[in-house]
């Protein structure tokens, strides 16, 4: 099965991208968490960039504040599919990030999510993955089939 490579721009981003990598490890996806900065390390994120897809990764989650470069430095040296999660900052509240994310020019999309969309860049990093994964595309099926019962039990709770 195909790795999904899962980076942050700082260790403070953790915290919220845990949730990210706990639902992959959920669905039994092989995962490899680091972190790598834009601005700061601009030429391991484009080693890790260029090498992903010759090491058996399959889709890349970037995560990043602020002036959240990561997502579109990384899509520029790799045709892997590249989602983007905006991280909530305490400036702007995430809008920052979400636009720096988001807004790319014509040609290097960034699959964005919502700021601090972690658990929603993962489950759509697995249906990437499942594309060419029958095993895996059967678990989000049965995944999406226990969301469903959640919120039907709930209805039938409040309508008794
Ligand atoms: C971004 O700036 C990081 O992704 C993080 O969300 C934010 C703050 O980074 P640190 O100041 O914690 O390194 O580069």
């Amino acid at each position: 099965m195909k790795k999904v490579l899962v980076v942050m721009g700082s260790d403070s981003d953790l915290k919220v991208m845990e949730k990210c990598v706990d639902r992959l490890k959920s669905f039994d996806i092989p995962v490899e968490v680091r972190i790598c900065s834009a601005h700061r390390t601009p030429a391991v994120a484009e080693q890790l960039a260029k090498n992903a897809a010759a090491e058996g990764f399959g889709v890349i989650i970037a995560a990043a504040g602020k002036a959240a470069h990561l997502g579109g430095v990384l899509a520029a040296y790799t045709t892997l599919p590249v989602i983007g999660v905006p991280m909530a900052t305490s400036v702007m509240g995430g809008m920052d990030s979400l636009l720096s994310i988001v807004q790319m020019p014509k040609g290097i999309p960034v699959a964005t999510v919502a700021i601090d969309g972690a658990d929603n860049a993962a489950i759509l990093a697995a249906q990437m993955i499942a594309l060419s994964d029958e095993a895996l595309a059967a678990r989000l099926t049965a995944f999406k089939a226990d969301m469903a019962a959640e919120v039907t039990a709930k209805d039938e709770k409040v309508r008794a």
